[in-house]
C-alpha cells in the first residue's frame, strides 16, 4: 500500500517529541508535564524502539518473501552494552532526538548515561558477537542471532580494601526497553528420562521419553544496520515453567511444593557463568547449552518447514555457526530431530549435518577446550549421548581406513576421551561434523594447525581457515568518540567511512598536516579531560592531563600479564625515588590505568587486582613523586566504561605471552581511536603491525616460535636484576600484605615463570622507554596516532563478516528495499 512503505513513524524532531511525550504518559505512566531524566530515557528508548520494530518487521517480511539462505549465529554470550546511542546513530536520528529533547529541557548525553549495560557475556568472545551482529545488519545479510537471556549478567565488581568482591547484576530491575517478549513464540525443551525403541512402519526407531520439560520463551532484540533499513534479530531465550502439568503432584495435594518445583525451571536462564577459561562438567551449564540450542533449532526448523517440505534443501537455506564449542550440542540435536522425528535415516541426516555447520574456536589454551563427563550427558541427554557414540564409531572406522591402527592418534582424535572420568570432547565433535573450522587470527590458525588440532589438520587440511577478528567502527568510533568521528569526516570530506571503513586510509596523506594535528590533539585532549574526571570520581585520584595516559583494560589473566605491567610500574616508581631531584625533570609523567574483572574462583587473578591497589596506594600518596606517576584501577570494567576510557588513552597495552592470545580485539578499538599500542607480537597484533608498521607502535618480547625453548630453559633462564629487585619489593612487604602476595611472586620466580615475565622484562622496559621518548615529541606522536587510525580499517568486523559470508556460510546480502 503506497504511503505505508516508509512506515508510520516520522523522524523529524517534532514527531519524535510527540512520540516521546506519548510514551511518558502511556508507557512510563508519568505526567507529560513532570518527568525526570530516567523517565525521559525510558520514553525516548520506547520511541526509538518503535522505529526499530517497524524496520525489523519490514526486514523479516522481506526475508520471508525472498527466502534467501540464512545465517543462524548460535552463541551462549552476547556482550551488547548499551543500546540507545548505537540505535539512534544507526537509524540516523541522533541529531533529531537531541533537538526533540532539548526543547523539552533534556540533554541526549545525560539520558544515554541512564542506561545500564546488557552484560550477557564475559569478554572477548561475547563482545565480538555483538560487533558481528552490527556488521551483519549493516551489510544486509539475512542473519539471526540466538542466545540466552540471563537474568543475571556478568557480576558487578566491587573493590573493598583493594580486594575484588562480586555482586549480582540484576540488569532487568528497571525494565529493558530494547527487547520484545514473544509469549506466543515458545518451545518445550526436554531433559533427562530414557530412550525407548519403537517400531514405526516396520522400522526400528528411537523415542526419547523426557523426565522434565521446560518452556523456552523468545525475547527479540532488534539490531539495526547503519545506512540501511535492514534490522536483524537477536533472539534470546528465557526459561519458564512448562505448560504441561505434573498432575500427580497436584493431585497428591502438595500444591505449594508442586508450584515451587515448577518455578525452578527458571534457574536455567538465571545466571551467566563468569569464567571465560574453563567450564568443566557443571550440570546447569550443560542445561543452559542444550536449552538454547534446542529452542533455537526448533525455531529454525519451524521456519524452514513453513516454506519447504524436503530436508534435502536444508543446506541451501540454512547455515549454522557455532560460536566456540558452547553450542555444539546442536550437532547431535539436529541428528536427533532428523533421524528420530523426521525419520530421514542416519545417512541422509548425516549428509545434511555435514553441510550446515561451521565452527569458530576462540582459544589456544587447553583448559579452554570443553569436555562433558559422559555420566552427566547420559543422565541429562541420554539420546544425544547415543548419537555422539554413533558419530564417533563411524568416524573411528573411517579414520582407521585412512591412518591404520595408530592407537595413539586414534585415541587423541576420538570424540570420547577414555580415562578415570570418561568425557566427550566437544571440540573434536565440532571438527568432525563441521565443514569449516575457523581461527580468529592468522597466528591462531597456525597454532591450531600445528599444535592444538594438528591431527585433524593433517586429516582434513581443507576444513581449516581463519578470519581475523574485527570490531565495529560504528560503536567504537562513532558512538564512543563523536569528536574524532566528526574530525575524520571533515578531513575525508565524507561520512562514507562509517560503512566503508577502508576509506580511513585517506587520513594517511594528512598525517603530518599541522592543522589536522592541531585538531586531532584538541579532540584527544577533550577525551582525556572526560577520562580524568571519571578517574577522580571513581578513585579520588587527580591526574594531570599532560601525563601520558597508559591503559590496560581487559579480563585479568596470568597470560595477559597485568602482573608484568604492575612490576614495571614498581620499577618506574623505584627509579624515580632513586633519582637526583634535578633528573626528575626528564621523567615523562604517566597515569597508569588498569581495569578488568577476575573470574570469582581465579585466586591468582584476584591477587593481581589486590597488588595493583596496594601499589597504587603507595605511589599515589607519595608526594615526593606527585604527578610523575599515578596508578589507578578502574572498577567494574564493562562495555560502557570501555567507551569512555578508550578515546582518552594515549598508550594501550596488549602484552600477552606470545602464542596465548587467540586474537585480541581491544587493541583494534584503541587503534581506531588513535591510541598507540605497546604490544607483544601475538594474536592479531601481528597483522596490525603489517598494516601500520612496527615504527608506529612499541613492540617487545619473545616471539611465538621462541616461547617453547625459553620455557624449557626453566630455572636456567636469565632474568634481569631489575626484575628480581621489584619482585623482592613485593615479597618483602614494601606494599604490605606479604603473606598474601607470596604465592603470586612464586608464579614468576624459582623456575616457574610459565608466562615468561622475567625473560621479557628487559625488552618490555626498553619498549616503555621508547614510548616515553616518542611522547616528548608531540608532533611525532600525533602523526603516529593519525596513522594508527588510518591503518585500522582492516580490523573492522564488516571485513570479517564479509569473509565469513563468502568463504564459510555461502550467504548473500538481502537488502530490504522499502
Ligand atoms: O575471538 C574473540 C576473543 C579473542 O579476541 C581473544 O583472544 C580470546 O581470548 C577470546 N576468548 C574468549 C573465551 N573463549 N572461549 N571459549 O573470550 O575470544
Amino acid at each position: 500500500i503506497l504511503g505505508l512503505m516508509d512506515g508510520f513513524l516520522k523522524n523529524d524532531p517534532v514527531s519524535l517529541q510527540k512520540d516521546i511525550l506519548e510514551h511518558v504518559e502511556y508507557t512510563v505512566a508519568r505526567s507529560r508535564f513532570s518527568f525526570d531524566d530516567f523517565e525521559a530515557y525510558q520514553a525516548l528508548s520506547h520511541s526509538v524502539r518503535d522505529r526499530l520494530i517497524e524496520r525489523w518487521h519490514d526486514t523479516q517480511v522481506y526475508f520471508k518473501r525472498k527466502d534467501p539462505k540464512r545465517l543462524y549465529f548460535l552463541s551462549l554470550e552476547f556482550l551488547m552494552g548499551r543500546s540507545l546511542s548505537n540505535s539512534v546513530i544507526n537509524l540516523g536520528i541522533r541529531d533529531q532526538c537531541a533537538d526533540a529533547l532539548s526543547q523539552l529541557g533534556f540533554e541526549f548525553e545525560v539520558l544515554a548515561e541512564q542506561e545500564g549495560d546488557a552484560a550477557l557475556g564475559n569478554g572477548g568472545l561475547a563482545r565480538l558477537s555483538a560487533c558481528q551482529m552490527d556488521s551483519l545488519a549493516t551489510l544486509d545479510y539475512p542473519a539471526w542471532g540466538y542466545g540466552l537471556r540471563y537474568q543475571y549478567g556478568l557480576f558487578r565488581q566491587v573493590i573493598l580494601d583493594g580486594f575484588q568482591h562480586e555482586q549480582p547484576d540484576y540488569w532487568l530491575n528497571f525494565g529493558n526497553p530494547w527487547e520484545i517478549e514473544r509469549v506466543h513464540v515458545s518451545y518445550a525443551v526436554k531433559f533427562y528420562g530414557n530412550v525407548e525403541e519403537e517400531i514405526l512402519n516396520g522400522e526400528k526407531c528411537k523415542v526419547w521419553i523426557p523426565g522434565e520439560t521446560v518452556e523456552a520463551v523468545a525475547y527479540d532484540n532488534p539490531i539495526p544496520g547503519y545506512g540501511t533499513r535492514n534490522t536483524v534479530n537477536l533472539r534470546l531465550w528465557a526459561a519458564k515453567p512448562s505448560g504441561q502439568h505434573d498432575m500427580e503432584s497436584y493431585n497428591t495435594g502438595d500444591y505449594i511444593n508442586a508450584v515451587v518445583n515448577r518455578q525452578r525451571a527458571e534457574t536455567i536462564s538465571s545466571v551467566l557463568y563468569p569464567d571465560d577459561r574453563s567450564h568443566q562438567g557443571k550440570e546447569l551449564r550443560l542445561k543452559q547449552q542444550y536449552f538454547f540450542v534446542s529452542a533455537s533449532l526448533q525455531d529454525i526448523i519451524r521456519r524452514f518447514k513453513e516454506a519447504h517440505d524436503n530436508f534435502d534443501v536444508f543446506p541451501e537455506k540454512v547455515a549454522l555457526q557455532l560460536n566456540d564449542t558452547h553450542p555444539s550440542l546442536a550437532i547431535p540435536e539436529v541428528m536427533r530431530v532428523l533421524v528420530d522425528e523426521e525419520h530421514l535415516g542416519w545417512n541422509r541426516a548425516w549428509d545434511i549435518v555435514c553441510k550446515i555447520f561451521s565452527f569458530t574456536t576462540h582459544t589456544v589454551l587447553p583448559e579452554g577446550l570443553e569436555k562433558i563427563p559422559v555420566d552427566l550427558l547420559e543422565s541429562l541427554l541420554p539420546r544425544h549421548l547415543q548419537i555422539i557414540y554413533d558419530i564417533n564409531f563411524n568416524f573411528m572406522e573411517e579414520l582407521k581406513k585412512k591412518i591404520g591402527l595408530d592407537y595413539d592418534r586414534l585415541s587423541r582424535m576420538s570424540i570420547v576421551e577414555e580415562g578415570a572420568v570418561k568425557n566427550i570432547r566437544m571440540a573434536n565433535l565440532s571438527i568432525v561434523c563441521c565443514h569449516t573450522v575457523d581461527g580468529v587470527s592468522r597466528v591462531h590458525s597456525e597454532l591450531l594447525k600445528s599444535r592444538v588440532f594438528k591431527d585433524f589438520y593433517e586429516l582434513w587440511p581443507q576444513k581449516f581457515q581463519y578470519k581475523t577478528n574485527g570490531v565495529t567502527q560504528r560503536r567504537w568510533i562513532v558512538v564512543s568518540n563523536p569528536g574524532l568521528s566528526a574530525l575524520i569526516s571533515k578531513w575525508l570530506g565524507t561520512e562514507a567511512w562509517i560503512r566503508d571503513v577502508d576509506l580511513l586510509t585517506g587520513l594517511r596523506e594528512y598525517a603530518a598536516d599541522a592543522d589536522l594535528q592541531q585538531e586531532w590533539k584538541m579532540v584527544r585532549k577533550v577525551n582525556k579531560m572526560r577520562l580524568a574526571e571519571y578517574i577522580e570520581a571513581m578513585s579520588g585520584v587527580k591526574v594531570s592531563l599532560d601525563a601520558m595516559f597508559d591503559v590496560q583494560i581487559k579480563r585479568i589473566h596470568e597470560y595477559k600479564r597485568q602482573l608484568l605491567n604492575i612490576l614495571s610500574i614498581i620499577h618506574r616508581y623505584d627509579c624515580i625515588k632513586n633519582m637526583e631531584k634535578s633528573d626528575r625533570r626528564k621523567v615523562v609523567p604517566r597515569v597508569c590505568i588498569i581495569g578488568g574483572k577476575a573470574a570469582p574462583g581465579y585466586e591468582i587473578a584476584k591477587k593481581i587486582i589486590k597488588l595493583c591497589h596496594a601499589v597504587a596506594e603507595k605511589i599515589n600518596n607519595d608526594t615526593d613523586v606527585g604527578d610523575l606517576l599515578k596508578l589507578v584501577f578502574i572498577p567494574d570494567y564493562n562495555v560502557s566504561v570501555a567507551e569512555l576510557v578508550i578515546p582518552g588513552a594515549d598508550l594501550s597495552q596488549h602484552i600477552s605471552t606470545a602464542g596465548h592470545e587467540a586474537s585480541g580485539t581491544g587493541s583494534m578499538k584503541f587503534l581506531m581511536n588513535g591510541c598507540l599500542l605497546l604490544a607483544t607480537a601475538d594474536g592479531s597484533t601481528i597483522e596490525i603491525i603489517e598494516e601500520i608498521g612496527s615504527d608506529n607502535m612499541f613492540l617487545f618480547g619473545a616471539k611465538v616460535h621462541e616461547v617453547q625453548a625459553l620455557r624449557e630453559k626453566g630455572p636456567a633462564l636469565k632474568t634481569p636484576l631489575q626484575f628480581a629487585r621489584v619482585v623482592k619489593m613485593v615479597r618483602d612487604g614494601y606494599f604490605g600484605f606479604e603473606d598474601h602476595f607470596k604465592s603470586l611472586c612464586d608464579t614468576v620466580e624459582g623456575g616457574s615463570d610459565f608466562y615468561l615475565l622475567g625473560s621479557d622484562f628487559a625488552s618490555y622496559l626498553e619498549a616503555q622507554a621508547a614510548a616515553d621518548k616518542a611522547f616528548v615529541d608531540q608532533e611525532k606522536w600525533t602523526r603516529m596516532s593519525i596513522l594508527s587510525t588510518a591503518g585500522s580499517g582492516r580490523f573492522s568486523s564488516d571485513r570479517t563478516m564479509e569473509e565469513y559470508a563468502k568463504k564459510t556460510w555461502g550467504i548473500e546480502p538481502c537488502k530490504c528495499p522499502f
